[in-house]
């Protein structure tokens, strides 16, 4: 697979003197959390719709996803449970080039992330258009697995891990927020990790 340009686009926060963020511990393994089963995606009935205060609806197909053009970006993780994993390198597909896609009409305010099995994760709009903010694919040169959100997952790295829905399916453009399935569950609205926003 060709590199972009080799271009990376690096997360801001990875260029921070002190990457670990208050609270927080650096680990070298990378855990596996979310709520319920792995689900299987099977890639073949696999869509990503894009749906909401868009001018036109999409379903994207597997392979018109795939098809896409690619991103990398070096980033750290942080999990609300205390740790943190540096020097991730991803690959995938920017939010930038499925807001070329999308025609997001000037009232959207939010994206609503949706993941296999009715997970939701909410964002503003300019969260989740940052430059570093990316369906991934790959994650250290190597396709992402079951469990840890295969085929795409989202991956927004100045939040805390649980905005990087796995198993994703569509984005929703909406006028109003609606906390997501961890906002709803305890865990704030935003989840700044340099703020310590971990519980609403
Ligand atoms: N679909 C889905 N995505 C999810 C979750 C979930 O429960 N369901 N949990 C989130 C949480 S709380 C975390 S910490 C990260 C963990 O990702 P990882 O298993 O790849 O480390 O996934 C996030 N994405
Ligand atoms: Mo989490």
């Amino acid at each position: 697979m060709p590199t972009m340009n080799g271009g990376i686009v690096k997360s801001p926060d990875t260029q921070r003197e002190n990457r670990v963020p208050p609270g927080q511990r650096a680990i070298e393994r990378w855990p596996v959390l979310h709520y319920g089963a792995v689900p299987r995606v099977d890639t073949a009935g696999w869509s990503f719709t894009i749906s909401g205060l868009v001018a036109k609806e999409r379903k994207l197909s597997y392979q018109e996803f795939m098809a896409l053009p690619r991103v990398k970006v070096f980033a750290d993780i942080h999990c609300v449970t205390g740790w943190s994993r540096l020097n991730n390198l991803w690959e995938g597909i920017s939010t930038a080039a499925i807001r070329e896609l999308a025609s997001v009409l000037p009232g959207a305010k939010y994206v609503i992330v949706h993941g296999v099995g009715g997970f939701t994760t909410n964002l503003s709009l300019s969260d989740f258009f940052e430059s570093d903010v990316l369906f991934g694919l790959k994650h250290d040169g190597e396709s992402i697995s079951p469990e840890h959100g295969a085929p795409v997952r989202l991956v927004v790295p100045r939040l805390y891990f649980w905005k990087s829905a796995k198993w994703v399916v569509g984005i929703e453009f909406t006028e109003k927020d609606k906390p997501g399935f961890w906002e709803s569950h305890g865990y704030h609205n935003h989840g700044d990790p340099w703020l310590e926003e971990r519980y609403g």
